[in-house]
């Protein structure tokens, strides 16, 4: 894992940045055992996107959706955070200014002590009535196929934003004003193919941060990064952490 004066420099922006904002994707989960989307144990492998995380897919058949987010929910239920969502909590606890933004929807950032962040995507304990439209958490598992609101009996969704639904207004705006605000912008663990998060990189350079990119493979977004640090998540984010 030779990192060497990659991982000095990304190291030395870190000691300096004034504020720092950080975006993963399902990379860096991938350490604690759940399924990336486009990887080899992908879990689109086994089902597709249009299929089940859309709202088409939803209003067509809502019990072969939930069952593959009860599916979801079961898996993610046993897993930990690990040494990489760890480091960004202690990233948050040093920076001045830090925000996070994360495209999982696994809420391993919350369990790691995350709390400066947006779950652009949602969080999958998270539910939400189809008539009423109020958010409520649920950690059954399992949960009931089609879950019902306590309040109206409506029918309850996932509180998750699927394929051709917009992204919160207010995790937008934090997003926007992180990205345009940090001197150092470090993206960790995402392939950089849905947008609007696959923009995001382009953003923090357009106004002027220092970008960093950690993962296994070589994305859309290396070319325009800084530095580019190829390894696993949980290796690579602890060693931000010590001393230059
Ligand atoms: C929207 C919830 C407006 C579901 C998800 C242009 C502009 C705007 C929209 C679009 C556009 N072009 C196309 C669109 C539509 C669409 C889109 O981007 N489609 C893509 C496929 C082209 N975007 C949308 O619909 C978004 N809405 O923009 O609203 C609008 C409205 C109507 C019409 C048009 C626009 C909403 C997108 C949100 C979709 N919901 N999640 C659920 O989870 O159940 S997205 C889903 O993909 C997950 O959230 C996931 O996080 C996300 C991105 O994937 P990654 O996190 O990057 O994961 P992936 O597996 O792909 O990659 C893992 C990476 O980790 C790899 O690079 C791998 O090498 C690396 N890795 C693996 N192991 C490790 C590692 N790295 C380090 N260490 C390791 N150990
Ligand atoms: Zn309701």
């Amino acid at each position: 894992m030779a990192h060497g004066s990659d991982l000095s420099l990304l190291k030395e922006r870190l000691a300096g940045a004034e504020s720092v904002t950080v975006l993963t994707g399902a990379g860096i989960s991938a350490d604690s055992g759940v399924p990336t989307f486009r990887g080899k144990d992908g879990l689109w492998r086994t089902h597709r996107a249009e299929d089940l995380a859309t709202p088409e897919a939803f209003a067509r058949d809502p019990r072969l959706v939930w069952e593959w987010y009860n599916w979801r929910r079961e898996l993610i239920a046993a897993k930990r955070p690990n040494p990489a969502h760890d480091a960004v909590v202690v990233l948050e606890r040093r920076c001045r200014s830090f925000w996070l933004i994360t495209q999982n929807v696994d809420g391993l950032h919350r369990d790691a002590g995350s709390r400066k962040l947006s779950e652009i995507h949602g969080n999958i304990w998270m539910v939400r009535c189809t008539e009423c439209s109020r958010v409520v958490e649920n950690r059954d598992v399992p949960i009931h196929i089609l879950p019902v609101c306590h309040h109206c009996r409506g029918l309850l969704r996932p509180h998750i934003v699927w394929f051709g639904e917009s992204l919160a207004d207010e995790d937008l705006r934090h997003s926007y004003a992180a990205l345009r605000s940090c001197s150092l912008c470090v993206i960790i663990g995402t392939s950089g193919l849905v947008y609007p998060a696959a923009g995001f990189a382009s953003m923090a350079k357009e106004a002027g941060a220092f970008v960093a990119e950690i993962n296994l493979d070589p994305t859309p977004q290396s070319a325009l990064v800084d530095v580019s640090l190829q390894g696993r998540a949980k290796d690579i984010v602890p060693l931000l952490l010590d001393p230059i």
